[in-house]
């Protein structure tokens, strides 16, 4: 869907950039159908358990390597114990794309070869903390795309999860790429806004973000 009020690319600190509306509707749906498959496995998507006790509120799948607090493995101990699905060329691919894009250059994916992807569902209510993407042994950028509801994406500081920090909305087909300086900064969703997608791209309602990342973990 068009924008009424254009939404330009924007540099939220060095590395961070915000490009909206970069994925169309076709794309979001064929996204929106991968992760489906994804969603019923050979790991389920579920919500993740945190080691103190806690629950995640948004539902999570991954693929190429699972990600559980705090580190990554192949087989999926917390969930099912099957290793999970392989990440696909044509995703890696279309992280290098989002790189040359964000970068606005285009020598920015070459050799980017993320070998993850966090596929995070969020319902209405669903929210995620300010964190930091630190159990990857790269500093290779991470590339997010969202598909549905609006959220507020809260990106912060290197230091601590406190301010300063910038509140961006991330609409549906929007990247967002955090890499150089910005890699491990942290960031989370306070709020997502329901109602907000567009049932075209196969979600009717509801967030998806899938992020990309490279673990630098041998094999
Ligand atoms: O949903 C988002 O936009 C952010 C997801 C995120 O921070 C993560 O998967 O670590």
């Amino acid at each position: 869907m068009a924008a009424l009020i254009p939404r330009p690319r924007m540099q939220l600190a060095p590395g961070a950039v915000h490009v909206p509306g970069w994925l169309g509707v076709e794309q979001q749906r064929e996204l929106v159908v991968a992760c489906r498959g994804w969603a019923t496995g050979p790991v389920p998507i579920r919500h993740t358990r945190l080691p103190r006790g806690g629950v995640m509120s948004v539902q999570t799948v991954c693929i190429g390597w699972h990600w559980q607090p705090y580190r990554y493995t192949r087989t999926a101990g917390d969930v099912n114990g099957s290793r999970v699905a392989p990440f696909p060329d044509w995703l890696a691919e279309l992280g290098r794309r989002a790189l040359v894009a964000a970068y606005e250059d285009p020598a920015a994916g070459d050799g980017y070869a993320p070998d993850t992807a966090l596929v995070n569902f969020y319902d209405g209510r669903a929210t995620m903390g300010m964190h930091q993407d630190k159990d990857e042994r790269s500093g290779a950028p991470v590339v997010s795309l969202s598909i549905g509801d609006t959220c507020v994406f809260r990106f912060g500081n290197t230091e601590n999860r406190n301010r300063p920090y910038t509140d961006v909305e991330l609409a549906s087909g929007d990247l967002f790429v955090f890499g150089g300086p910005s890699r491990f900064a942290y960031h989370g969703v306070p709020k997502v806004f329901p109602g907000t997608g567009d049932p075209a791209t196969g979600l009717a309602s509801g967030r998806l973000n899938l992020t990309m990342r490279v673990t630098g973990l041998p094999g």
